[in-house]
């Protein structure tokens, strides 16, 4: 095989490096309303939350180590002599300790820092307050750089054209609850990929893919990748 394969990955790839689920029974959605956490209105309401709610998880991501999962992907990525283009939808840095190079984090990463006042991006690996002060224009606005519900997701562009030339479209590890990713399965059939879904349990979408493999994802993906 030689073609392009599209993967898009979820909080499941990461459960077993111990890093919480949002929809699972104990996972994040539990414990905070989205609504107060994972939206520009919710930011604006109370920054202090929604920026302790992301120190938080910050340190655990940091604290945290890739899985078989993960490694199996990065192993992929090595030796496929085509193209492995990772799509995630995880602020985690875990493909990337694995190994993975071809990565696009479409909800933003833990790890940066984004100016809510003239868009300037920055690493940022420390905690975070809102009264930080932006690199470049100084303004005392610094948010998370990840994508609220009613943000658009980074990179849109170039995943819908890796998705038209991906001869396979594999998703790991998500619920399927969440758009525009939940749609990819859909985009990539119509473009005739062979469509695959690794998870612990059917997704939302599980009756869109034409193969579908259920089980943790440090046995089902390595077990696929071989
Ligand atoms: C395991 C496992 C193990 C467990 N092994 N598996 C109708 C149509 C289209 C859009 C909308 C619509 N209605 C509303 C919308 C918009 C909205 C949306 O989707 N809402 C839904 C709730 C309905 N979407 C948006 O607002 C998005 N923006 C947008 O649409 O802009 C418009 C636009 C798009 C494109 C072009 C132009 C314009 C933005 C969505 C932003 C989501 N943000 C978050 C937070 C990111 C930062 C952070 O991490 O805090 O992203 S919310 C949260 O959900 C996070 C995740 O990336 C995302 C998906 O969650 P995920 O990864 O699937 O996790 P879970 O917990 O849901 O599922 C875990 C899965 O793992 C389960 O299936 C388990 O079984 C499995 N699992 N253990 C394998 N060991």
């Amino acid at each position: 095989m030689t073609g392009t394969i599209v993967i898009l990955t979820g909080a499941g790839i990461s459960a077993e490096s111990g890093l919480g689920t949002f929809r699972d029974v104990d996972g994040l959605w539990t414990k905070y309303d989205l609504n107060d956490v994972a939206t520009p209105e919710g930011f604006a309401r109370n920054p202090e939350l929604v920026m302790e709610f992301y120190n938080a998880r910050r340190a655990n991501a940091l604290a945290a180590t890739p899985n078989a999962a993960h490694d199996a992907l990065a192993k992929l990525e090595a030796n496929y002599s085509g193209e492995v283009f990772l799509v995630t939808q995880n602020v985690d840095g875990l493909h990337e300790a694995a190994g993975s190079r071809n990565v696009l984090h479409m909800h933003g990463a833990l790890a940066s820092a984004l100016c809510g006042a003239c868009g300037h991006r920055w690493p940022a690996n420390d905690i975070m307050a809102t009264s930080d002060p932006c690199p470049r224009c100084k303004a005392p606005a610094t948010r998370p750089d990840v994508v609220w519900f009613g943000e658009v997701p980074y990179g849109m562009h170039v995943i819908s054209e890796a998705l038209a030339r991906a001869e396979t479209f594999v998703s790991i590890g998500t619920s399927g609850e969440v758009y525009p990713a939940a749609n990819f399965v859909a985009e990539a059939t119509q473009t005739g990929a062979h469509t695959v879904e690794l998870n612990l349990d059917p997704s939302a979408g599980a009756s869109r893919f034409a193969e579908t493999r259920f089980g943790p994802a440090t046995e089902v993906v390595p077990r696929w990748v071989d």
